[in-house]
């Protein structure tokens, strides 16, 4: 779908995360950013607001409203466009005009304060309609549509009006963007005037493509506006993103009507975020350089990453150097006053000499940014240190063991390097920690304590390693921090990483280890037609498994996946991804009755306590545990739904994947049978 607009491309910031709203000074400090770097809106929108989301119909009172009223000229002062959103979807009631009257009396007030621009957000709320609503509207879509141009029209369709879905990303539409009615329905009704957000493939989208924008357009009947999380951090305390925006191609500037980023919850991180952004909006009006020599990671020709972090904190280092607070270290070398009138203390001969602080370089801040860069990728120092610290680990037998080889020369020297590069994340810190920028220093001072902990850690175990054979095994220093009674640091995580460390799940996110997963999944119900599709991953996946057993062909689940055995209803569900069928979790409930004709190794007792069986199988490309988790629990509680008491699944010796699958599911358990032939387990749970 072409992109007719004419309005001009919006860019800028959105603040729509939840947790601590930024100060008045730090969204002027924005606006001036804003202007300086070439973006030209900000979104106000921050969920802990009070009066934005919980308390929506409460007007403001004299005292905010002059506050709000200094942010709109400043913004205005800065050719910036300030859009003030409102969050109603926790409570309201569509089909109630005082309702309606309630949202257009609070945004005549900010009106007034001299807004011009407006948006309504129904991100992350509800699906289900109160009864009141159920009677007026035949979809939740028709609600919010219904409301969205009612108030668009009461404001005088202003220029900009943003409207937020409530499935505002591929995964969230139901089964798919292009049939999904909910966003059909919000194409075909909203004024067309009003501009919709989306934010890509997923709610942090790790790639955007130009084709999946074109489908959605095609749905909205309008080119979207990006609200982009991929900066977005109050999913989870431990993190920050400092990396440069990324993996979005700027052929997509022309088919977007324009783009926010969601960033950090803490203002002043953000400068990578926001300034990196600039430089990407600005590179897709260049029309393309394509004489720019690229690296194969570098593929679009107007806008490399690496370019715009580098430029983004060359700039970052000279606000970092600003003394901000009085009191802070002294810019010249001129003695200073003390409180009493006298010279400052000059330290005589023999004495300590005066403490001065190391100055951050640019290569302190490239490592910052690498060590905290993006939700789908760390920068490549932190990779590289991830990997050394894997390989010392899996190598550390040749030092552990008596014998010397050249591989222990190599082992020692790979330590050191690793060393090395733990002691540059410690003179980063220190360097950070003496900058003049309090308020940088402040907001990031939690990350960086954290990251000097996790590779303090590393570093004392890799210690630990090196120390082995020098004190013929019993340990060195470093060992204090890794022994049986650590102080509070030795531990990291608290409750939070208790629990984590406790699930079967934990490191399958491990960015290291595998890589990242954008595959985006749908489950359905089984239909007759899937049969086909079904058998050949069965037939496929036997294949794959060389040694299969003949008794295999006894088992009931094989009879199950070749279609002899129709799966019983409600019981069946596949896996889907964009290459079509890519997995199946199959339940049969009565299989006392089965048991008969299919197989003779089960015992009584056991189908008495599990009376049904289920079959799961997965295509090799599917990596990504999580759709196979969903339909376990899916197939599940659709048996327990039939009243069955349990369930059972039968898996060969060889099948490592399956087997490893249940095991780390945690809720299935082995079942001994001395019927059961030697390559056959049997596991089960009880629902
Ligand atoms: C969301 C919320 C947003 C939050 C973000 C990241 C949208 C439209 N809404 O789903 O408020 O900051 O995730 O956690 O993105």
């Amino acid at each position: 779908m072409p992109n007719t607009r004419t309005k001009r491309f919006i860019s800028g910031v959105v603040e729509g995360f939840y947790g601590r709203p930024w100060t008045m000074e730090q969204r002027t400090d924005l606006f001036k950013r804003e202007q300086k770097w070439g973006l030209n809106t900000y979104l106000y929108a921050p969920k802990d607001d009070y009066k934005h989301r919980m308390y929506w119909r409460d007007l403001y009172c004299d005292k905010e409203a002059e506050q709000l009223k200094a942010l709109i000229s400043a913004a205005q002062r800065h050719n910036v466009e300030f859009v003030y959103a409102i969050s109603p979807g926790l409570d309201i009631t569509f089909s109630n005009p005082k309702e309606v009257a309630a949202l257009q009396r609070k945004f005549d007030q900010v009106k007034g304060f001299g807004c011009r621009s407006f948006s309504l957000l129904f991100d992350d709320i509800e699906r289900d309609m109160c009864p009141a609503d159920k009677q007026a509207f035949s979809t939740f879509a028709h609600a919010q549509v219904t409301i969205t141009n009612q108030v668009y029209l009461h404001l005088g369709e202003p220029e900009i009006f943003l409207f937020c879905p409530t499935d505002y990303c591929a995964a969230f539409s139901t089964p798919n963007v292009s049939q999904s009615s909910y966003l059909h329905t919000v194409g075909e009704n909203l004024l067309p005037g009003v501009d919709i957000l989306w934010t890509g493939p997923k709610v942090v989208s790790h790639h955007i493509t130009v084709e999946s924008i074109e489908e959605v357009s095609c749905v909205l009947k309008r080119a979207p506006v990006i609200w982009d999380n991929i900066h977005a951090n109050d999913y989870d305390p431990q993190r920050v993103y400092m990396g440069p925006f990324k993996d979005r191609p700027t052929e997509l500037i022309p088919k977007l009507s324009g783009i926010l980023t969601n960033p950090n919850c803490e203002f002043y991180p953000n400068f990578v975020a926001i300034h990196t952004l600039a430089t990407w909006c600005k590179s897709g009006a260049d029309g393309g350089q394509r004489d720019i020599e690229m690296s194969e990671e570098e593929q679009d020709p107007n806008y490399s990453p690496q370019k715009a972090l580098r430029m983004a904190l060359t700039d970052w280092l000279q606000e970092f150097l600003i003394t901000d607070q009085p009191g802070g270290p002294r810019q010249t070398d001129e003695p200073m006053q003390t409180d009493g009138g006298e010279l400052a203390y000059v330290p005589g001969p023999g004495e300590n000499p005066l403490f001065t602080a190391e100055p951050l370089t640019l290569d302190d801040l490239n490592l910052l940014s690498e060590l905290f860069y993006l939700p789908y990728e760390y920068g490549p120092t932190a990779r590289t240190m991830l990997h050394e610290l894997d390989w010392l680990k899996s190598h550390r037998g040749v030092v552990t063991t008596a014998t010397v080889t050249d591989k222990t020369a190599e082992w020692h020297s790979r330590a050191q390097q690793f060393d090395n590069m733990c002691e540059a994340v410690v003179q980063m810190f220190n360097r950070l920690s003496n900058a003049p920028n309090r308020r940088i220093l402040y907001d990031l001072y939690d990350y960086i304590c954290d990251i000097k902990s996790g590779v303090g850690l590393a570093r004392a175990y890799v210690k630990t390693m090196v120390c082995f054979l020098s004190t013929g095994g019993r340990g060195g220093p470093s060992a204090q921090l890794m022994n049986d009674d650590p102080e509070p640091w030795g531990f990291r995580g608290g409750l939070s990483g208790e629990f984590q460390r406790m699930l079967p799940c934990h490191g399958n996110r491990d960015l290291f280890r595998h890589p990242p997963m954008t595959t985006v999944y749908s489950i359905r119900p089984y239909c007759p037609e899937d049969k086909v599709d079904i058998q050949k991953i069965f037939s496929d996946m036997r294949r794959e498994e060389e040694g299969t057993m003949t008794t295999q062909d006894s088992l009931i689940s094989y009879s199950l996946a070749v279609g002899d055995l129709p799966p019983s209803p409600q019981c069946a569900l596949v896996l889907e991804d964009e290459l079509g069928l890519c997995g199946y979790a199959l339940g049969f409930t009565e299989v006392k009755l089965a048991a008969a004709k299919f197989q003779r190794f089960l015992c009584d007792s056991v189908l008495e306590d599990f009376p049904s069986l289920i079959t799961m199988q997965l295509l090799p490309r599917v990596i990504d545990p999580t759709p196979a988790n969903r339909m376990i629990a899916s197939l599940l509680s659709s048996i327990k739904a039939t009243g069955s008491k349990g369930a059972f699944c039968e898996l060969r010796q060889n099948d490592c994947r399956m087997l490893d699958f249940y095991n780390k599911l945690g809720s299935f358990k082995a079942i001994k049978m001395s019927t059961l032939p030697q390559e056959i387990i049997i596991m089960g749970i009880s629902l």
